[in-house]
């Protein structure tokens, strides 16, 4: 298939190198799936992560999971790895002497919520303790440096996982750039994230991988800084307006860049 993104052809393009492996808090050997559609299992409610809920899996790929709160309605749904720390087993909550929660937005009157639980739970297929991996350690330091790929969830599309590339690196933030989407995706996160994935993850755990988009990377020296780190403790600079910069106010010619086919969106 001649059409479809090859990594190493990328970074020969791009003249490019990926993060090692030892940059990311995942496995080396990516852990398998064994959950299987409509199980259901504990998972912290992620608009309220201090309360645990009933969770539902929607849907599989890769080594995530598509994940629905019972009571809550569909335009909710999440993805979790299957060694992230935010789901368990069913009667986790309970053993640990806590109850259960309705989700936020829970679509019933809240006194409606015990009979609720007993009968989303009744007959239901729970998912095996053994479907739940350990989550990995993070890395002692944030190893990263700026030019270096990965695969990274878009969290604006969180089914979406694309080419990066790291922009700048801030004590333990990163700021991680999709390529070929001028910007509009780009986002500060921990080194330690979960959303973060070496080079070739997608491929050796038959996740899906977006090619990159087809808008024109700038170099570098042409491109307007990446904002601010969300919690920088650093002297309150100007806000960065990346939007008030056009991009194309190139000064200098661009070098020739390798020419992708097709609209993708
Ligand atoms: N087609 C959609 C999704 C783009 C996803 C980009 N991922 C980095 C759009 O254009 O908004």
């Amino acid at each position: 298939n001649k059409d479809a993104f090859s990594w190493e052809e990328y970074l020969k393009e791009t003249s490019s190198s990926p993060a090692p492996p030892s940059c990311f808090r995942q496995s080396r050997v990516p852990p398998g799936n064994d959950f299987k559609m409509g199980m259901k299992l504990e998972g912290h409610d992620p608009r309220n992560s201090t309360s645990v809920c009933i969770a539902t899996v929607m849907g599989l790929m890769g080594t995530r999971l598509r994940l629905r709160l019972d009571g809550s309605d569909n335009t909710n749904d999440f993805w979790r790895l299957v060694d992230s720390a935010d789901i368990q087993p069913i009667g986790t909550c309970e053993k640990n002497g806590d109850m259960l929660q309705p989700p936020l937005g829970f679509r019933m009157n809240a006194s409606s919520w015990p009979m609720f639980l007993l009968r989303t739970l009744s007959g239901a297929e729970m998912a095996p303790a053994t479907a739940f991996k350990k989550e990995p350690c993070r890395p002692l330091q944030n190893g990263f440096k700026p030019g270096m790929k990965l695969e990274a969830v878009d969290k604006k599309n969180p089914y979406l996982i694309c080419p990066a590339t790291i922009g700048e690196v801030r004590g333990d933030e990163i700021f991680v750039m999709f390529d070929g989407w001028r910007g509009a995706f780009d986002y500060w996160c921990k080194y330690d994230s979960r959303d973060i994935f070496p080079v070739g993850w997608c491929s050796v755990t038959k996740h899906s991988l977006q090619p990159p988009g087809n808008s024109v990377t700038l170099p570098k020296s042409l491109q307007s800084p990446p904002p601010p780190p969300p919690s920088s403790s650093s002297s309150p600079a100007k806000p960065t307006r990346r939007s008030m910069q056009s991009p194309y106010r190139l000064s200098a010619p661009l070098p020739p860049l390798p020419v992708r086919k097709g609209v993708r969106g």
